[in-house]
């Protein structure tokens, strides 16, 4: 018998891939958590539905919200994520020598420990030394710790259920203080398609706090439209001004340093959202 996922990623449009196998299901504090093997991109996890990361796309979004910021900014040394329990932007930021520690900052605990059972490829970092995870509500980190990060990177689900608050303005004011002086921060904001309110109030509710907001695109094959966005907010270093004859050399498969300008050129209509 064939069993077919569908993430419902509208009202009126299903995405679905054949699964070979469930791997884990649960129900935890804050959500449901499934990891399926598919046929089409390997190990799947999902979390209310949605489609989180899967092995054989999640170098794309990975990738670009992690290397983004971290090469934007000179000399980054302590970063913090928001939610991506499952590791993978630490894995990337730990590709950064100059890091000095990344923070892992999850709310639900049991997504870290599913990702560390099954998904090594992707939590593989999480046991580094320069990595440390914190179980808490990323509001509440960011609000009672100021002037402490070089980056934070905002790794969340969609704007429903745990993660609403995280795409509020007084997030933002609250991600500005917990940042140093010359910090930036990078969250991940949808779908260009699908999402165009969010993306314009997330936009200029950035921009009214920091003094540089600039929105790049990307392209993740599992995520709804497979375009999608992600907004930074920076106090000093603009990404459009980065030097990319001194980006070094790291081991990626989607971000290289002729696209680190590039991915902030943006098609007319998404012009037209901001
Ligand atoms: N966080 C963003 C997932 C959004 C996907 N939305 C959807 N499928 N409707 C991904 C976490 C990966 N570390």
């Amino acid at each position: 018998m064939e069993l077919w996922f569908i993430e419902q990623q509208t009202p009126d449009l299903g995405f679905t891939c054949k699964i070979t196998k469930t791997i884990y299901t649960a129900k935890t504090k804050y959500q449901d958590l499934a990891i399926l093997e598919t046929k089409q991109f390997g190990k799947m996890l999902v979390l209310d539905g949605a489609v989180q990361t899967t092995i054989a796309d999640e170098f794309c979004y990975h990738e670009l919200i992690a290397h983004v910021p971290l090469f934007t900014h000179p000399n980054p040394k302590k970063v913090a994520v928001i939610g991506g329990g499952d590791g993978g932007v630490i894995r990337e930021i730990l590709k950064h020598e100059e890091v000095e520690k990344a923070y892992l900052v999850e709310i639900d605990e049991e997504v870290i420990e599913a990702s560390k059972k099954y998904l090594p490829e992707i939590s593989c970092a999480l046991d580094d030394k320069r990595a440390e995870v914190i179980i808490t509500d990323g509001i509440k980190f960011v609000s009672e710790n100021k002037n402490m990060f070089d980056v934070i990177i905002v790794d969340s689900t969609d704007p429903v259920g745990p993660a609403v608050g995280l795409f509020e303005s007084n997030f933002y004011q609250a991600v500005y203080e917990c940042l140093k002086e010359d910090g930036l921060f990078v969250a991940q904001t949808e779908s260009p398609f699908y999402d165009q309110d969010l993306i314009r109030n997330v936009f200029h509710s950035i921009k009214s706090i920091f003094p540089i907001a600039r929105l790049y695109l990307g392209f993740i094959p599992t995520y709804p439209s497979g375009l999608w966005s992600f907004t930074m907010g920076s106090k000093k270093y603009d990404p459009l001004e980065v030097d990319i004859s001194k980006i070094k050399k790291i081991d990626t498969k989607y971000y290289n340093p002729e696209l680190h300008k590039a991915l902030f050129a943006l098609p007319t209509f998404v012009q037209k959202i901001i």
